[in-house]
């Protein structure tokens, strides 16, 4: 049944596809107390995992349907035609489909009860009671068909997966947007960014590199041509903006470090790019707000929202309507062809991938995705700091010890970094130089003759509002993980 509807799906759209939907389907019935436990134990693999379950998980009904058949055939029927139809319903529930992407679920589901149909008479002629040694002739040519229709089933799942990833329109589409030069072109970042330390991770991210948090198992195929921003609410105007319109617009560029709220401590979900968009202050004024309105809430194609404060968009920082990372195109995955980008604010209220809709509102009124799933509606960025180099557990030479890593304030900048070897004093890191307080600053610090043995490291930021990172433990719900990262080395 998957098989045949993989591979056929391909032809249609990807929103065709019955694995994808159905993991697609299962992310929003996810209960909210199960969320942080499981990206603090997959982070980034949640999504291959899911697809992984949701297969195990068809393929654990398809046999319980086949080892009810020999006793009740009809009912096993009557079982695969309901669960056949459970693909086709999360296909229809996704956003922008239409009743034709259930066909290839429909040919799946033909074939499906096609090879049922076939394979039943061969089963029910062979006794299951009989030992393997002794061979029945019908029990083996079950075993074989069975087996082979399995592979070919599993062969077009992985064909259609890979045609999927060749042929993908949105890839060409990437390759086919040319980025308009900035009018205001982001400062230059000078060598003393960077700390040189090897292994410490580059001042900005490659967005290969870059961490990826939604709640899509695949991004959505989105024409550029087809795309359009529509500004709405408590506006005086409301403003349609196509991806020409915006391409025509004077873009300027901005160096902005991007924070998840579930960052645990120590983690990577945090990356720094330069970014390229127009400011959204300049979008939102032609719309012009009304004085009630204290939020932001924006939508993306898939119906995800994040709640920002309007303030956040209307004052001086970067808020910026990005087309652009790191000079080229969003990958499809950072939100082409169009996302926000809000300096000093965590990614879950601000900065939504393939936004399509900045409505104007109120607190008061509406509430976002992770709002109503028990995270904050604000969220401004904790004063942060992470260990990069020792790797946790590494072992080095006795002598002085050279440690390094990232810390980050959004919006407050960074003032001081400190370090601390087993429980010994706090003493200062050296610090890369301040491209913006919107960006992370690099660390090192050399830890004086440490002599063999296990040893912990620890670290603490301090950001210019005089705010130092607490050393108290709590859970990235409702509004960040704190505490200090700390990491073991020997020293041999
Ligand atoms: N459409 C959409 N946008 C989204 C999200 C999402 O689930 N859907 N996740 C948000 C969260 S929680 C974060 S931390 C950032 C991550 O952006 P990145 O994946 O480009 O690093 O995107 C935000 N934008
Ligand atoms: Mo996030």
């Amino acid at each position: 049944m998957f098989g045949a509807a993989e591979l056929t799906a391909r032809a249609f759209s990807p929103t065709a596809a019955p694995l994808l939907a159905l993991g697609q389907a299962i992310i929003p019935l996810t209960p909210a107390g199960l969320i942080e436990p499981v990206i603090d134990l997959l982070g980034a693999y949640d999504k291959p995992v899911l697809v992984l379950t949701t297969g195990l998980g068809a393929l654990l009904v398809g046999g319980l349907i086949g080892g009810s058949a020999s006793l009740r055939p009809r009912l096993a029927a009557l079982g695969l035609l309901l669960t056949g139809t459970v693909p086709i319903l999360a296909i229809l529930s996704r956003p922008g489909a239409a009743p034709a992407d259930t066909v290839p679920a429909l040919i799946g589901l033909g074939l499906g009860i096609t090879v049922f149909l076939v394979l039943l008479p061969v089963a029910l002629h062979a006794p299951s009671e009989q030992p393997i040694a002794e061979e029945h002739p019908d029990r083996r040519r079950f075993i074989t068909l069975a087996g082979v229709l399995g592979a070919a089933g599993a062969a077009a799942v992985a064909a259609g997966q890979t045609v999927a990833t060749l042929s993908s329109d949105v890839t060409a589409a990437v390759g086919k947007l040319i980025l308009p030069t900035p009018v205001s072109p982001a400062s230059p970042i000078p060598a003393a960014a960077s700390i040189d330390v090897p292994d410490a991770p580059p001042f900005l991210t490659d967005p290969e590199d870059f961490y990826r948090i939604d709640t899509l198992l695949a991004p959505p195929q989105i024409d550029p041509q087809q795309w359009s921003l529509r500004i709405h609410g408590l506006v005086e105007k409301e403003v349609v903006l196509t991806m020409q319109d915006l391409l025509d617009l004077p873009l300027v560029e901005a160096h902005i470090t991007l924070t998840c709220v579930s960052n645990p401590v120590g983690g990577d979900l945090v990356g720094n790019a330069t970014w390229l968009g127009y400011p959204i202050r300049e979008l939102l004024r032609q719309a012009m707000p009304r004085a009630e309105a204290d939020m932001v809430l924006s939508r993306s194609f898939d119906g995800f929202t994040a709640s920002t404060p309007i303030d956040a968009l209307l004052d001086e920082r970067a808020s910026l309507l990005a087309i652009g990372m790191n000079g080229v195109p969003l990958p499809p995955e950072h939100g082409f062809p169009a996302r926000l980008v809000v300096p000093g604010l965590y990614g879950f209220v601000s900065a939504t991938k393939w936004v399509t809709e900045l409505e104007v509102t109120r607190f008061d009124r509406a509430t976002a995705y992770w709002t109503d799933r028990g995270w904050d509606a604000k969220a401004p960025i904790l004063v942060a700091s992470r260990i990069d180099v020792p790797r946790p557990l590494a072992t080095v030479p006795a002598g002085d010890v050279v440690a390094a890593g990232t810390a980050w304030a959004q919006q407050r900048g960074i003032e001081r970094v400190e370090v601390r070897l087993d429980d010994g004093d706090w003493i200062q890191a050296e610090l890369g130089a301040e491209v913006s307080v919107d960006t992370w600053r690099q660390w090192r610090a050399r830890l004086r003759a440490v002599g063999p043995g296990s040893h912990t490291v620890t670290v603490r930021a301090h950001d210019r509002d005089g705010n130092v990172q607490t050393a108290k433990r709590r859970d990235s719900i409702p509004n960040s993980a704190t505490g200090h990262h700390h990491i073991q080395f020997r020293v041999e």
